[in-house]
């Protein structure tokens, strides 16, 4: 008994002193408050309290600031410092009322292994968050209508972006009255202006109508992944400023003399518009990009702006921007394309840099791409809802038809890919298009191997039914079973519906398009 009681006690202090603090941060919270979700604090006195490991949970709402939040706190390499969104709630710094000027960021995060998750920064009056740590991780969060750009990182090393969403960002002001260069600073996501010896990735992050860039690494020395980014018509030729949400603040002293005869007040954006800005100043920035999109900026898609890096793009789309690939150094820089597409760039693409490799993309010979090949060219799409985790929404847009001749023509880049090899494009053509209505169980997959020709239900099941277009039951088994391998051979192409019953009361239901 006493050992029992011995055993008990060793683990109930053992994990007293390593359990992590939460604390809650909220708009109606105070320094003083106890930092639990009924009695909150604000979000600086929150932070204040927080070390490696700790919580810091933000409840939804507006937090008016009219000057720059400076986060130093830090994790470390085995815990990370959280500051994340409670629950599903909208926490937004809102920082509309702070002066424009360069030195004037919304939240400036100096510390290392800080996690951010789920928050908005909107207003700010230059950067909307300005990060100078390592190994910061930031997630699901918003940057938007800031004067310079969206998200800045000027210093430390890897750096994780993930399902970050930047857009509208304007630095209205830049140049002044006497020699304007309004919109001329501010990117969605600027990874400018410093070295590195790390590499940041960008996974699933989306910038758009941003006045200046989409991404714009300028005098960047170091290391960049993006994985799955899209950037859509960066540069507009102006901005309507009258409703922006910082028109109250500068209205008088700035807006005021932009007021057209029909009453709007509206500014001429001269940013340079350009998607992927890889470069600049030729310096050598390393640049890696799988399955990402550039769509309609005003200038380029992919840009290497004089980069002296390695630029490797690897299944990537461009359409119907100015010029959908531009890489017009021939002194700097390495490029590296492959699998990738171009459909509609409106003047033609260059790929000339001191040395480049390019193969299997549409426009080299014996490929082709034209919109034939897809089932949708709505842009639209790209600005669709994100899923409630932060991914990227599902879009027909560049995806591939079924008698797409880009489908299996690229090559083994050691991405995943479906059927015989690679398809060209950010989009690999998937026999399973849609999950009608999901499955309950994580472990149920329903796809079209399109090298054995047979429909594969992995997981465990009691009955698979099959239906044609038309609504006729084409195949039905009662078997439980954990793996069902159908043979479709000789099965017509086309769309077929598979209901999947597991525990016989749990229904699932796919949509198969067969190539
Ligand atoms: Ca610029
Ligand atoms: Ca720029
Ligand atoms: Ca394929």
């Amino acid at each position: 008994m006493k050992v029992k009681i011995l055993i008990f006690l060793f683990f109930v202090s053992g994990f007293t002193s390593v359990s992590a603090k939460q604390i809650f941060a909220a708009t109606t919270g105070t320094t003083t408050g106890a930092g639990t979700i009924v009695s909150p604090n604000d979000i600086v006195t929150a932070i204040s309290k927080a070390s490696a490991g700790d919580t810091v949970y933000v409840r939804g709402g507006q937090y008016m600031n009219n000057t720059s939040l400076t986060f130093v706190k830090s994790g470390n390499s085995s815990s990370y410092l959280n500051i994340w969104a409670y629950a599903d709630e909208m926490p937004v710094f809102d920082f509309r009322n702070q002066p424009y000027n360069s030195s004037n960021p919304g939240i400036k995060i100096s510390g290392s292994y800080v996690h951010v998750k789920g928050i908005t920064v909107q207003g700010a009056g230059d950067n909307g968050m300005f990060v100078t740590g390592s190994n910061n991780r930031i997630e699901k969060c918003i940057f938007r209508w800031n004067c310079d750009s969206g998200l800045q990182l000027k210093a430390g090393s890897n750096n994780l972006i993930v399902n970050c969403d930047s857009y509208e960002n304007f630095d209205y002001q830049t140049g002044g009255t006497t020699s304007p260069d309004y919109g001329g600073n501010a990117d969605g996501f600027a990874d400018k202006q410093y070295t590195n010896s790390g590499t940041n990735t960008y996974v699933g992050c989306r910038s758009w109508l941003n006045s200046d860039d989409g991404w714009d690494h300028y005098q960047k020395i170091g290391n960049t992944i993006y994985d799955s980014c899209w950037c859509y018509a960066n540069g507009p030729a102006s901005y309507d400023m009258t409703e922006h949400i910082r028109f109250r603040t500068d209205s008088a002293s700035w807006f005021s003399k932009f007021k057209n005869t029909s009453g709007r007040y509206v500014i001429t954006n001269y940013g340079n518009g350009n998607g992927f800005k890889l470069g600049g100043d030729y310096t050598a920035h390393n640049a890696t990009l799988r399955n990402c999109i550039s769509v309609k900026n005003k200038v380029k898609g992919f840009d290497q702006n004089n980069d002296n890096g390695t630029m490797i793009l690897y299944n990537c789309t461009g359409y119907l921007n100015q010029r959908n690939y531009g890489f017009t150094n021939s002194s700097y820089g390495k490029l590296v394309i492959k699998n990738s597409a171009s459909l509609s760039s409106t003047t033609s693409n260059s790929f000339t840099c001191k040395e480049v490799n390019q193969e299997y993309n549409t426009w080299n010979a014996g490929f082709s791409c034209n919109s034939a090949d897809f089932v949708s060219l709505d842009y639209t799409q790209l600005l669709s809802p994100r899923k409630a985790d932060g991914s990227l929404p599902e879009i027909s847009l560049l995806h591939l038809v079924s008698t797409s001749s880009m489908i299996d023509k690229g090559t083994n880049l050691g991405l995943a890919y479906s059927g015989l090899a690679p398809d060209l494009g950010a989009f690999e053509f998937n026999a399973q298009t849609a999950v009608i209505s999901p499955c309950k169980t994580e472990k149920l997959k329903v796809y079209f191997s399109n090298a054995n020709k047979e429909i594969i239900v992995s997981g465990f099941v009691s009955k698979v039914e099959i239906f044609d277009i038309s609504a006729k039951k084409i195949f039905e088994i009662f078997e439980n079973s954990e793996n069902l391998s159908i043979p479709a051979s000789d099965w017509a192409k086309g769309t077929y519906l598979i209901r999947v019953f597991q525990a016989n009361t749990d229904l699932s239901v796919y949509k198969i398009i067969l190539p």
